[in-house]
């Protein structure tokens, strides 16, 4: 700790010629960020070595998304170090909590799957895994969200600017990148080989983000490529005047990582996210294969040593690119190349959502990559033959890679990995038995399961230290290292003091919460009301919808029928994609809601809606801890696992659910006395589906939906959007809040009369929290070492 403080000191006199005293809070923050990167870096360079020399194998986590949150913060807890800085600095005259305020959170990612990659990065190194993961350096992240009168707007995130002090540059690992031109075959002395001409190379500039373990020796890497133009800009035109041509190519180059996703609903769009998609995937494999073959002197072995993981089908080109590589640069012909490939990838699927699963039309894909094509089009060719071979009663209309001129991406992931996972039980039983249910058929045992799970120092050891500290006292075990010894405090169910202490723990954190919400909305809510929380992407499959459709009941029922419900706060928080129509009415919708109530004294008595703008991991770890409902009610069947609903239950909050998703586990977990269940299952909603649903029918049929609606119509000022919602809910509800509606509304009653029954609740929360030990990610990621990956840990 001595060289640590000692470091700091040292930096702020070199840096910017200043004596601790005299330095900013910007400069302090730059130093802490530098010092600790550095020192893990120094870790890593003992840990890399003991990995080098143990010649074991290595698990690549391949994903277009890594949402890792602050990280200083992370760091300094993982080191251990954090009370010793904090003391530090206070005696220097700084807080380290306002330091910490300084880092903007890496928006490198839009949700659940982006978060799921960093929390699994934190727990396999706090595990002593050896694992990189690799993606793209956006220069903007996902976009900062601001709510103007109701309606979503979006603002770049220039997290760079201060982020940057967390990243090392490797400037001795660029790799050079083939966009467009053509692929000739020429027979030399050596045989056939193929020659790509007239491309456009672009490079791959790589930076690392050192990723820290819990009290462990091991530092794992998150690698991330930048784009940047061959060769620079160029001189010619410059001279000849012709200043903004001569820095097209710079530009165009540049414009690979520069956002996240970008819009893809036009061809331009598309086009960015199949470069962004092979270049990131390209680069990664290039690097890895070097690697490897540095290592080894051969590539026969790379099956043995080498797992590459691919995180729903972004990163998919990873698979023709090592085919490619394998034929192109190192001479294998396809037949080793292909078994290589076969042994070596294992991918993830994260959605069954018709419009995730990527399709790419070949007309658009095959001219900027056009020997990639040709490899995916011979693995179509080799398989659809492959299954007439085996004889096989298969549907090649829905198996086959190419199809109608379009690659399903999904379909060459699992024709080409060895093992493929859901990520949740439900979900994986909805892959196997309906979305791929022909390819589970041919192969078989190819379809597994691994239940998400969270990183719980972070969401339980970080976010909540007042709750983490009382568990620490009361429970003589160290579940912060393993979650799985949480369970210890059932034997507490009992105890009304330990009752008394969670809650006095819950208020606490309400109260936080409260100020955030008074300081960034102006609204002033009561603490000692239900703080009901849904936070997570605006889709409708979600149904936020469902959740206002409530709210609204109540509202009419306090106004017309003297209902005085149990007060609570309505928190809201979530980013709609930019594209998205239908998720920005739905914020609007609740943002209109929240302002009629704000203006209304007899209803504001009861209720209040508050809607948190730009959503980010920093943000749920304000909200998560202070929870006391945990709405998660998705339409069953359509979430395929939900780690939010994790996270709040480790915090102590009451699931109200749908059967969908994880929430199928928590509640095997907790026992239906522990948790709100309603609504229809997922066969149930299939049925439904195909008898086929008519919202009309379900607001003509139920008093209570067709007065709730007809009141929605009533709050209409015309700058609102109540009656196109209340239209769209009875027209179409795709998602069915309608047909759920009822059983929604029942579970709602139930949960306030069991809320005020302050022990009832107290002990449903701890049977929540001392079950949630199977949801950390520790657990989820030791099944994938030993399920899928077969790892073993640096010694
Ligand atoms: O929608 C799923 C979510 O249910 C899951 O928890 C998360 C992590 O597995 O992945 C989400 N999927 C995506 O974001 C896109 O496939």
């Amino acid at each position: 700790m001595d060289s640590f403080t000692k470091a700091i000191k040292r930096y702020l006199e070199k840096r910017f010629g200043n004596s601790i005293e005299d330095a900013s809070e910007r400069q302090i923050y730059q130093a802490l960020m530098v010092i600790t990167r550095d020192k893990l870096a120094e870790k890593r360079y003992h840990y890399i070595n003991k990995l080098k020399e143990s010649e074991q194998k290595r698990v690549y986590y391949m994903s277009m998304e890594f949402l890792v949150g602050k990280t200083l913060r992370n760091n300094l807890y993982n080191l251990g170090i954090e009370s010793e800085v904090k003391n530090f600095l206070s005696e220097n005259g700084f807080v380290l909590d306002k330091i910490y305020d300084i880092e903007p959170d890496p928006g490198l990612g839009n949700g659940g799957l982006g978060r799921l990659a960093s929390c699994y990065m934190d727990a396999l190194t706090s595990q002593e895994y050896p694992i990189t993961g690799f993606s793209i350096l956006y220069e903007f992240g996902i976009f900062k969200q601001v709510i103007s009168n109701g309606w979503q707007q979006e603002f770049p995130d220039n997290w760079l600017d201060l982020g940057k002090y967390g990243l090392i540059y490797r400037s001795d690992e660029e790799v050079e990148i083939k966009f467009y031109g053509e692929t000739k075959e020429q027979w030399t002395s050596d045989g056939l080989r193929i020659k790509y001409e007239d491309y456009t190379p672009i490079i791959a500039e790589p930076y690392d983000l050192m990723i820290s373990g819990y009290e462990t020796d091991a530092v794992n890497v998150l690698r991330l490529w930048k784009s940047k133009a061959s060769g620079g800009f160029n001189m010619r035109l410059f001279e000849q005047g012709e200043y903004s041509k001569s820095v097209e190519s710079k530009a165009i180059a540049e414009s690979i990582s520069k956002l996240l996703y970008p819009a893809d609903d036009n061809n331009k769009g598309k086009e960015l996210r199949i470069k962004q998609q092979y270049f990131f995937t390209s680069a990664s494999l290039q690097q890895i294969v070097k690697m490897h073959y540095k290592a080894y002197n051969t590539l026969d072995n790379l099956a043995e040593k080498v797992v590459i993981h691919i995180n729903d089908t972004h990163p998919s080109l990873c698979i023709p690119e090592l085919m490619r590589i394998l034929m192109d640069e190192y001479e294998y012909s396809w037949d080793k190349a292909w078994e290589i490939t076969i042994k070596t990838f294992a991918y993830t699927n994260h959605t069954i959502m018709a419009e995730a699963l990527e399709k790419w039309s070949v007309d658009l894909f095959r001219p900027i990559l056009p020997r990639i094509y040709t490899i995916i089009s011979e693995i179509n060719n080799r398989f659809c033959k492959w299954c007439k071979d085996i004889g096989a009663s298969v549907d090649l209309e829905e198996m086959s890679i190419i199809h109608n001129d379009m690659i399903r991406m999904a379909n060459l992931c699992i024709v080409s990995s060895y093992s493929v996972n859901g990520v949740s039980k439900l979900h994986s039983d909805i892959l196997k038995k309906d979305t791929f249910k022909s390819f589970n058929r041919i192969y078989p045992g190819k379809f597994t399961n691994v239940t998400n799970g969270i990183a719980h120092r972070r969401w339980l050891g970080q976010a909540n230290p007042e709750l983490t500290k009382y568990l620490n006292e009361l429970l003589e075990v160290d579940f912060i290292k393993d979650l799985s010894s949480i369970e210890n405090l059932l034997e507490y169910k009992s105890d009304e003091s330990v009752i008394n202490n969670l809650e006095n723990i819950k208020k606490i954190k309400k109260v936080q919460l409260a100020e955030y919400i008074k300081k960034n909305t102006g609204l002033t809510v009561d603490t000692n009301s239900i703080f009901d929380v849904q936070i997570k992407r605006l889709h409708e499959y979600k149904r936020q919808l469902l959740n206002a459709l409530h709210i609204i009941y109540l509202y009419k029922e306090i106004k017309y029928n003297a209902l005085k419900p149990y007060p609570r706060t309505f928190i809201f928080s979530a980013k709609a994609s930019s594209g998205y129509v239908m998720a920005k009415n739905i914020i609007k919708l609740i943002c209109s809601i929240s302002e009629i109530i704000e203006m209304d004294p007899e209803v504001r008595k009861y209720i209040k809606v508050v809607f948190l703008e730009d959503y980010r991991v920093s943000l749920a770890e304000k909200i998560i801890p202070a929870a006391d409902v945990s709405e998660q009610i998705s339409q069953a069947g359509k979430e395929a696992s939900g780690t939010g609903n994790m996270k709040l239950m480790l915090n102590g909050a009451l699931t109200l659910g749908t059967m969908d998703g994880a929430n199928v586990e928590i509640y095997n977990a907790v026992g239906k006395d522990n948790i709100f269940i309603f609504g229809l299952s997922s066969e149930e909603v299939s049925d439904l589906s195909e008898r086929g649903y008519r919202s009309e029918e379900f607001y003509q049929n139920s008093s209570v939906i067709k007065e709730t609606i007809d009141f929605m119509r009533t709050l209409d000022n015309g700058d609102s959007n109540f009656n196109y919602m209340a239209d769209y809910l009875v027209s179409r509800d795709p998602y069915m809040c309608l047909a759920d509606f009822e059983s929604y509304l029942e579970q709602q009653k139930l949960i306030e009369k069991t809320y005020q029954d302050r022990i009832k609740w107290g002990q449903m929360s701890l049977v929540n929290i001392a079950n949630s030990g199977i949801f950390s990610a520790d657990r989820a990621t030791s099944e994938y070492v030993k399920e899928i990956w077969n790892i073993k840990k640096v010694k």
